[in-house]
């Protein structure tokens, strides 16, 4: 019989051996001549499917709505200060890129993680949040620096109005609602954040489509998908930030005596 040499590196996602390289088994000019989007090329490399039209106009919204958030965000100013010191553009991007985690941008999977541990618990909003507060853990998806109750964030709220008009189901969202509306009533820096509505409507996704099993999605939420959202959005606004300083002839960024706090 034939005998196959032991491979060292196993591969599932794509291929460009044949004729024209395939997406999760899908060739090139299928993904041409049938209009994909980025969404669908996401849907396939990451997820290994094809999605229906209205989660791919999700993933697509998500990274439309998370591309930039302005120069004063953690990732946004550590590209800028990157490239006013005359690194190049992989660089500016990466020292920008490595500010998203837990507290910026990269807190969508733990919000999907707990949101959907809480729900599927069948824990009341208020036993969610205290039994965090007990644990001294900050609720994931939960506060913002600039938004407040009175003041919300609009992209949370377009995501939101998408979801209830296009997802079968938005259980999970609705319930990150009202463990908002609990922590509102404690305090007025605590919404929904992006991240919070991104973890939550992406668990409706993940169990309204039909398009993943159970062990399927448990698996996704405990590898952490979810994150990759931001960071690919983002990429796009960073690089926009290497180019503007570049193109601005930005001189080396030091930052002025005045604002440090110099204390023994
Ligand atoms: N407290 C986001 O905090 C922030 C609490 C909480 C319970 C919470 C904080 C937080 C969870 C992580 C998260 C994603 C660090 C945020 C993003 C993308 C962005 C960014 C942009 C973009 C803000 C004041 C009091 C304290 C805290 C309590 C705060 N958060 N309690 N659960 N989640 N959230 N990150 O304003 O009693 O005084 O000690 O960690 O979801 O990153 O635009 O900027 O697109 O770029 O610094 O939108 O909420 O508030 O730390 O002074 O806390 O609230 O324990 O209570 P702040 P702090 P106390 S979206």
């Amino acid at each position: 019989g034939k005998v196959r040499a032991p491979t060292h590196i196993i591969s599932t996602i794509s291929d460009d051996r044949g004729e024209e390289p395939c997406y999760a088994g899908v060739p090139m000019s299928s993904i041409v001549e049938q209009g994909f989007g980025v969404g669908d090329v996401i849907s396939l490399l990451w997820f290994k499917r094809s999605l229906p039209r209205y989660c791919t106009q999700f993933i697509e919204i998500c990274i439309m709505l998370c591309a930039d958030h302005g120069p004063c965000v953690s990732g946004a100013h550590n590209t800028i200060v990157t490239a006013r010191a005359g690194k190049d553009l992989v660089s500016s991007l990466v020292s920008g890129l490595l500010t998203i985690g837990p507290r910026f941008g990269g807190a969508i999977d733990d919000a999907a993680r707990y949101f959907k541990d809480a729900y599927d618990r069948g824990l009341s909003p208020y036993e969610f949040v205290e039994s965090m507060k007990k644990k001294g853990i900050r609720v994931p998806g939960i506060g913002h620096r600039i938004k407040r109750g009175d003041n919300r964030d609009k992209r949370v709220e377009l995501l939101q109005l998408f979801a209830r008009t296009q997802f079968p189901s938005v259980k999970y969202m609705e319930y990150a609602v009202q463990v908002e509306t609990y922590t509102l009533s404690k305090a007025n820096n605590l919404v929904l954040n992006v991240d919070g509505a991104i973890g939550s409507l992406f668990l409706d996704l993940l169990a309204g489509s039909g398009m993943f099993s159970k062990p399927e999605i448990d698996e996704i939420v405990e590898i952490g998908y979810l994150n990759g959202l931001f960071v690919l959005a983002r990429t796009i606004g960073l690089i926009g930030h290497t180019f503007d300083q570049k193109r601005l002839k930005q001189p080396l960024y030091r930052h002025p005596w005045e604002d440090v706090l110099y204390t023994k």
